[in-house]
């Protein structure tokens, strides 16, 4: 489905305005500080965003699920809703996939799909931590139950090496160019398992996997403390994650989900560390209050996340550059919204807190903190926090066609009761 732009363009006069006084009256105030708004709009357009194929439907807790209507049933449904995130933000133009909970039977009529929306595949995910009742990503019919990679058992570690070569395969016939792989391997625990030799058989696979990609493709390994194991995990912290991307290949980068840390954890600077060693593979955006919550980006730590931003537009307008671009995706779970209006929320949220960081006067906090000025460095940086940038997105969005308020014209347009009229009640989404 694609929504008739006319509309669109009508709901957002209804806001211009207001939104060209407002525009003026902070291009102005940035004039004060030497940050020309125009620059950081066009930096907002550049920055786009994947959506991961298994967000677009109700999500769930092991304690049920409530689905809304109209959730897409296929993977073409699913690049639809793409499209219609993508003419609403501006801020999304590729779809992330999860083997096999998306298998693109025809992959080559999914790609051509992909394009007539203007979308292209992110990095593709491989999944070894459970059984697909299907046997679709356990070609030997051997089980996870104790881990892939870092299993004791040869045949299973060689299964979970043919899965994620599979996984390679179907990315190269859409166009991708990374593998991302986030394995559960570890103990539940004391004794169940040895540390090492769990690391060394890990390391092992990927080395082998790293081997069978294409040479203008990235490795992407994803660290978590926790879940579903909960006693150790092998890739447990941006530690191991560092240790197993350098033993794999130069190609082998660290991806950041912002929900795999432990309470209190110094995002930011894991942020700066990875990017000193030139191994930040990007991130999967969401948020937490307790850990993996999967939450709306920007939720419940909208400053966390504009702290991290300064250290990425610190790497953006830098000079020392990382072989490959970063990778940005959202990785959140929906279970109370609908996820179309959840995603729009998380777009927003991360060119909001990217808008912020570019208006951080960069030359005035270096002085600070070479000048040891504790309050003045906090004060620049609380000062680009506390400064209402939305007049940048929203002019950023506009420039491309998309809306003013995308959750406030996806309302106005009727997206879900159009998608629920075409799609019904039914909740056989893939993929959760
Ligand atoms: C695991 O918690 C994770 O963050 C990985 O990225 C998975 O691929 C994704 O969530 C979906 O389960
Ligand atoms: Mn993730």
């Amino acid at each position: 489905m694609k929504l008739n732009l006319d509309r669109l363009n009508d709901v957002n006069n209804k806001s211009m305005d207001l939104h060209k006084a407002e525009l003026d009256l902070l291009s102005q105030k940035l004039d004060k500080k030497c940050i020309n708004a125009e620059e950081v709009i066009k930096d907002i357009s550049t920055l786009q965003v994947a959506t991961p194929s298994w967000a677009l439907g109700t999500g769930a807790t092991r304690f049920g699920r409530f689905p809304g209507g109209g959730e897409p049933a296929t993977l073409e449904e699913k690049v639809g809703d793409v499209g219609i995130l993508k003419q609403l933000s501006g801020q999304t133009s590729s779809i992330s996939l999860h083997i096999p909970w998306d298998i693109p039977e025809n992959a080559e009529d999914i790609k051509d799909l992909a394009s007539s929306y203007g979308l292209t595949f992110d990095s593709m995910n491989s999944n070894t931590f459970m059984d697909d009742p299907r046997g679709a990503n356990t070609p030997n019919g051997l089980s996870y139950k104790y881990g892939s990679m870092c299993n004791t058992i040869e045949g299973v570690r060689d299964q979970a090496i043919q899965h994620n070569i599979d996984v390679i395969e179907y990315g190269k016939r859409l166009g991708s160019n990374s593998l991302t792989v986030w394995l559960a391997d570890g103990s539940n625990y004391p004794g169940q398992a040895n540390f090492r030799r769990q690391f060394e058989n890990v390391q092992d696979c990927l080395q082998k996997i790293y081997k069978e990609m294409p040479e203008d493709w990235f490795m992407f390994t994803e660290h978590k403390p926790f879940e579903p194991n909960f006693y150790s995990t092998v890739n447990a912290d941006w530690g191991s994650n560092l240790l197993l991307a350098k033993g794999t290949g130069e190609r082998c980068m660290c991806l950041v989900d912002l929900g795999h840390h432990l309470p209190n954890t110094n995002i930011e600077q894991v942020v700066s560390r990875v990017i000193m060693e030139k191994r930040l593979a990007g991130f999967h955006f969401n948020d937490s209050k307790y850990s993996d919550d999967d939450l709306t980006v920007g939720s419940l730590k909208p400053y966390q996340l504009f702290l991290i931003f300064n250290e990425l537009v610190e790497y953006l307008k830098g000079d020392e550059k990382q072989e490959n671009e970063l990778a940005w995706m959202i990785d959140a779970s929906h279970n109370t919204k609908d996820p179309m209006e959840d995603l729009l929320q998380s777009f927003d949220a991360i060119a909001l807190a990217y808008g912020q960081a570019l208006t951080i006067p960069r030359t005035a906090l270096n002085e600070a903190q070479l000048n040891n000025d504790v309050a003045g460095g906090q004060e620049i940086l609380q000062d680009a926090y506390r400064t209402d940038v939305r007049p940048l997105v929203r002019e950023a969005r506009m420039r491309q066609g998309a809306a003013y308020d995308p959750v406030a014209a996806y309302r106005a347009l009727q997206v879900r009761k159009q998608l629920i009229d075409a799609r019904g009640t039914r909740v056989a989404v893939t993929g959760l």
